[in-house]
């Protein structure tokens, strides 16, 4: 007898990722998964989306990491109610971490959800967690190549951004190469240059995003 114990695992994440759907949509909250590589900037993007959307709209975060509680508390100083979720050793977040941090947080009093996922670029694509849209960010330093090498979440991703471009000179990070192997990978993706450290392109995003949201409600309006 053969077991695919993978499909198992990912056919059971995919009935709770079900059941927090249902929880998201009785909150009306849009939720994106935000997924890189370790120290993409993920966190200094939640940061300066809290500045830009601040009187706009209700953020909220769910933060995982393997150890401490750092990222959730560089969050919480910009006012944003922010649960930091220790994964100990799994390298992603799955549907039933993401389910812990519900009682934690007033989803009733957000408007946008954003689940900064574990710094990671392959297992966070694999787990569904009730999502509305994956992000993904992918920095300058990583090298131009890395859609070819870690597809699977340049396929699953609504919008790749690509940050640190304020260093982009100092790099032998090819733009066009980055645009064209994230496309090939991805031909529906959209992409956006930013710099989370200069704020160049965060306009642009912040407008992605709320676009969404207004999307979102009018799709569970029109429920
Ligand atoms: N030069 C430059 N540095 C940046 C930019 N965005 C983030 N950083 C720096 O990159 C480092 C990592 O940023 P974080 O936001 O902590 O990255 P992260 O993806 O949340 O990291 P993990 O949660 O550990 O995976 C920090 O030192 C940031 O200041 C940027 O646009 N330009
Ligand atoms: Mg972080």
């Amino acid at each position: 007898m053969k077991i695919n114990v993978m499909t198992d695992v990912l056919e059971a994440n995919d009935r709770i990722a079900a059941a927090n759907r249902e929880i998201f949509n009785r909150n009306r909250n849009l939720v994106v998964n935000l997924m890189s590589s370790p120290g993409a900037g993920k966190t200094t993007l939640l940061e300066r989306t809290a500045e830009a959307l601040a009187g706009k709209a209700k953020l909220g975060v769910i933060t995982g990491d393997i150890e401490t509680s750092r990222d959730a508390e560089r969050i919480e100083k910009h006012n944003i109610p922010a649960v930091q979720l220790t994964t100990g050793t799994a390298c992603h977040l799955d549907a039933n971490m993401v389910a812990s941090a519900f009682p934690y947080l007033d989803l009733s009093r957000i408007d946008i959800l954003i689940i900064e996922n574990v710094g990671n670029l392959v297992c966070p694509a694999e787990f569904k967690v009730g999502e509305d849209c994956k992000v993904m960010i992918l920095s300058v330093t990583e090298g131009d190549e890395k859609p070819l090498k870690y597809p699977l979440m340049f396929r699953e991703s609504s919008l790749l951004l690509i940050n640190k471009i304020d260093i982009l000179p100092f790099t032998n990070f090819n733009m066009e190469e980055a645009r064209a192997n994230a496309l090939k990978m991805n031909p529906e993706l959209e992409i956006l240059e930013v710099s989370c450290t200069t704020g160049q392109g965060i306009e642009e995003w912040v407008s992605w995003l709320t676009q969404c949201w207004q999307n979102r409600v009018e799709s569970l309006r029109s429920a």
